[in-house]
Formats: structure tokens, C-alpha cells, sequence
């Protein structure tokens, strides 16, 4: 598939999306949501992809929505075509998918990192929900997201000032799980995800639905939920080869099985 807006590849077990709309900072097109979808939904097709990295640039993850798109748009226009609704493809993606994060990660730009499993980011990183000094407020999840990650006080902050935060304060307020030189994003993502693509798929799998349980029920439902799948594991051979690998110490060989 040939696509206009993000650049796809493969690197060993790992599939990588940059977004790719330089002139535009990344900004977020109807196209550019479109086609981060299709990737998306090839790279669960493909058994041999354990892992997903979304990144842009260094001078941009993405600094939001596309303002020129979006502009003269009513009510109607983006009620009718469901704007941005494929972007629910980052959040139903069952594999581990991770945000590099570089430069500007603003509105719908922090809204998808955020979408993503954790993020990583490079120490130019700003991340903030400005579309308030648009006359507008986030509309991919911002609120909701942003909220559980950072906490009531410094996500109001983010939401009603619309200022940036960098990077560090980004690290201090668990927004992200760690910041590194910019010269050292890719590597330290990549070594990070070629980790989780060579665990077992169902175990990352698995770990990663019962993490994200915990956003949804009580917390005595999600320790029932993670006992089931806990026990279920025990039917698997990655587990019984996990296991034995370390009884016999030698590295395990898992067949996803
Ligand atoms: N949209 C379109 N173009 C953008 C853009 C954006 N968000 N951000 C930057 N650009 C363009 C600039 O217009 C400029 O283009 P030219 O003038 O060269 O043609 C080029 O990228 C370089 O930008 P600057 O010249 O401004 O570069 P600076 O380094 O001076 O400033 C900046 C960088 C990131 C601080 C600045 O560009 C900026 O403030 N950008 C806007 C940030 C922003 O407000 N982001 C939030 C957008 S609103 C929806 C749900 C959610 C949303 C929409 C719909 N539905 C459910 C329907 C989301 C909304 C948003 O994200």
C-alpha cells in the first residue's frame, strides 16, 4: 500500500508508523487518520509483528488536529463523516504499541500518543491540549485521558491555560515513562519494543488487556480479571517453555502458543 501521510515499515519483529506531513508539523488530516488505521490493522493481521511503534519527527510528533482542514467545518461536516472516529484503531490495537515522542505532541497529537501503551519521549518534547486558544477544547480522548494519566489539578491546568509542559514535568507527572536525547529516541524505543515483540505474544497480550481493565471496573473486578487470565496462562506452552527456560538457564524460546 502506498500511503501519502505516514511512512510504514518493518524493522525485525517491530512495525513502525511515522507520521510524515513535515510542512505541517504532522498535523492530523482526515488521510493521515485514515491510513495510521490500515496500518494498524496489517500490522494485527501480521503474526510476524509483535510490537508497534508510532513516532514523527524530531521537530514533531504532531501538533494537533489540522487547523486549515478543519476550519470551515459545521457541526454537521464532522458529525457525518465521524471525524477522527479511525483513530480508535491506536486504542482497539491488541499488540503493545508505543509512542516515540519528539518535539510538538499537541491536542490530537498528545491525544493519540496518549492512546498509545506508554510513551517515550526525547528531551525537546512538549506535550500540551492548547485547542482552547482555538475557541475549542480536546475532542480525541484529551480529557479523559489526560486526566487519569496526570492527575485533576495539572490536567485542568493543561485543559484551561492550553499551555505546553516539557518534558521533564512530562516524566514527573507520569505522563511519560522516560525521556532520553533526542539523538537516542529511536534506538531506545526500538530496544524497548524488539524486547516486547520476543516475549510471548500472549503474555504481552494479555498483560497489557488486564492493565487496561483497571481503567474500566472496581479494583476488586480487575484482581478477579487478572486471577482468570493469570490461571489461564497456565495452558500455554509459552508458559511451561518460560518456566523451564529458567529452571534450565537458557534464554526461552516462545512459540506464541
Ligand atoms: N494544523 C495545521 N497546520 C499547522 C498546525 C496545525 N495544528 N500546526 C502547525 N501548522 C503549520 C503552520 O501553519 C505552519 O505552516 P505554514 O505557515 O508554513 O504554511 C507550519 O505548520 C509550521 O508551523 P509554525 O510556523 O507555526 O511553527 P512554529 O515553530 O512557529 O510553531 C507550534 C510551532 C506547534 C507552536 C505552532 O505551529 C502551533 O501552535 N500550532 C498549532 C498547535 C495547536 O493549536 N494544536 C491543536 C490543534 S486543535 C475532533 C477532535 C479533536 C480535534 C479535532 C476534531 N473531532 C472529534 C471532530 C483536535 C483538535 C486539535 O488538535
Amino acid at each position: 500500500m502506498a500511503y501519502e501521510t505516514i511512512e510504514v515499515s518493518v524493522q525485525g519483529h517491530v512495525g513502525v508508523i511515522k507520521l510524515d506531513r513535515p510542512k505541517a508539523l504532522n498535523a492530523l488530516c482526515k488521510e493521515l487518520a485514515g491510513e495510521v488505521a490500515i496500518a494498524l490493522e496489517s500490522f494485527a493481521a501480521d503474526d510476524a509483528i509483535g510490537c508497534v511503534v508510532l513516532t514523527g519527527s524530531e521537530r514533531a510528533f504532531a501538533a494537533g488536529a489540522d487547523i486549515k482542514e478543519m476550519q470551515s467545518d459545521g457541526y454537521i461536516d464532522l458529525f457525518l463523516d465521524n471525524r477522527f472516529e479511525s483513530f480508535t484503531a491506536i486504542e482497539r490495537f491488541r499488540k503493545p504499541i508505543i509512542a516515540a515522542v519528539a518535539g510538538y505532541a499537541l491536542g490530537g497529537g498528545c491525544e493519540i500518543a496518549m492512546m498509545c501503551d506508554f510513551i517515550i519521549c526525547a528531551d525537546n518534547a512538549k506535550f500540551g491540549q492548547p485547542e482552547i486558544n482555538l475557541g475549542v477544547m480536546p475532542g480525541i480522548g484529551g480529557t479523559q485521558r489526560l486526566i487519569r494519566a496526570v492527575g485533576k489539578s495539572k490536567a485542568m491546568d493543561l485543559c484551561l491555560t492550553g499551555r505546553m509542559m516539557d518534558a521533564a514535568e512530562a516524566e514527573r507527572s507520569g505522563l511519560v515513562s522516560r525521556v532520553v536525547a533526542p539523538d537516542a529516541l529511536m534506538e531506545t524505543v526500538m530496544e524497548a519494543a524488539d524486547k516486547i515483540a520476543a516475549q510471548s505474544r500472549i503474555a504481552a497480550m494479555m498483560t497489557k488487556e488486564t492493565l487496561n481493565i483497571a481503567f474500566e471496573t472496581t479494583l476488586s473486578q480487575g484482581i478477579q480479571y487478572e486471577r482468570r487470565l493469570f490461571q489461564s496462562m497456565f495452558t500455554t506452552h509459552d508458559q511451561k517453555e518460560g518456566m523451564s527456560a529458567f529452571i534450565e538457564k537458557r534464554k526461552p524460546h516462545f512459540t506464541n502458543k
